[in-house]
């Protein structure tokens, strides 16, 4: 008799090395919302990938980061907490040469004794003959368990990881049944959805200033979903950035939102954004708690 294995995985790195990116191809769907600004996740997201033997639950995490305030901190504690109760730890670098970011997380890494896979990501970015010597000043720091170069971005296939991170994963049950990809909430992610337009479309701190809460979502005539969302701004000059002149930037998001809403839940979808005012919502424990970031 063949045994079933299953346990959980977190995905560890700085900000940016491409650790949501890959999550997606490992669900070969949208889970996680990805940018080209670092600090995009913000809660620990779950990608459950189910083999003919085993069952990996891969957890995303908010990038390994001095935190400057209260938000931060949730998401600095949201990745060490999942790095510390994972089974295996893949740890995230893009392929440079180890900084004082990658050192820091490889020394919290080593007090938890789990094994650490080291994927070197973003490797279309340079030439074969650069991974090797970098991979060696990876080695030096820290024994990795398996080592492999990837591209979340650009490779199609990554089976020989994902059988890698089979072999190592203790003898389990199914936690999740077949159909389940993720334990977020429809509403979670379309809220993400939502944010991850406006930060395509915004600069500077106003990424970063951003919060979205789901306010309605009620079926109405014809089976067309209603959504309605408040998008939280930390100050007054803020709103008009996300409004816009007659409020173009905002009908623009919206659009963009209820284009990838209607893909993602598969029916009609009428958006209606609102933007307020929270003042400094990311420094205060009570509007982070309502938020979901505590
Ligand atoms: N060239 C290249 N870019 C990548 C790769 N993986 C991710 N990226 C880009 O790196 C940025 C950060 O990716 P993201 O997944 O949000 O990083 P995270 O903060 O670690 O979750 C995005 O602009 C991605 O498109 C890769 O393999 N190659
Ligand atoms: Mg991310």
């Amino acid at each position: 008799m063949s045994t079933f294995r299953s346990g959980y995985v977190s995905l560890i790195g700085r900000p940016n090395v491409g650790k949501s990116t890959l999550l997606n191809l490992i669900a070969g769907r949208k889970l996680a919302i990805v940018s080209p600004r670092p600090q995009t996740t913000r809660n620990r997201i779950l990608g459950i990938k189910n083999l003919p033997d085993a069952q990996i639950i891969f957890v995303d995490t908010p990038g390994l980061h001095k935190p400057k305030h209260k938000l931060g901190e949730h998401m600095v504690k949201e990745s060490s907490d999942t790095a510390r109760e994972a089974d295996l730890i893949l740890f995230m670098t893009e392929p440079e040469m180890p900084g004082p970011g990658d050192k820091n997380i490889l020394n919290l890494l080593r007090t938890m004794k789990i094994p650490v896979f080291l994927l070197m990501n973003k490797a279309d970015t340079v030439k074969k003959l650069h991974l090797l010597p970098l991979i060696d000043e990876y080695s030096k720091l820290f024994d990795f368990t398996e080592i492999f170069p990837i591209s979340a971005l650009k490779d199609e296939s990554i089976n020989h990881i994902i059988q890698a991170v089979a072999e190592r994963m203790p003898e389990g049950p199914k936690y999740y049944p077949d159909e389940m990809v993720t334990d977020m909430p429809e509403r979670f992610m379309a809220a993400e959805v939502i944010r991850e337009k406006i930060i395509f479309d915004t600069h500077e701190e106003v990424p970063y200033s951003i919060a979205v809460e789901i306010l309605e979502w009620k079926e109405r005539d014809k089976g067309k979903l209603y959504i309605s969302a408040n998008v939280y701004v930390e100050r007054e000059g803020q709103k008009s950035i996300i409004i816009g002149k007659q409020g173009a930037r905002l009908k623009e998001i919206g659009s963009r939102a209820r284009q990838d809403l209607e893909e993602m839940l598969g029916s009609d979808v009428f958006l209606q954004l609102w933007v307020k005012l929270k003042k400094d919502w990311r420094s205060d424990s009570r509007t982070l708690k309502e938020l979901g970031y505590s």
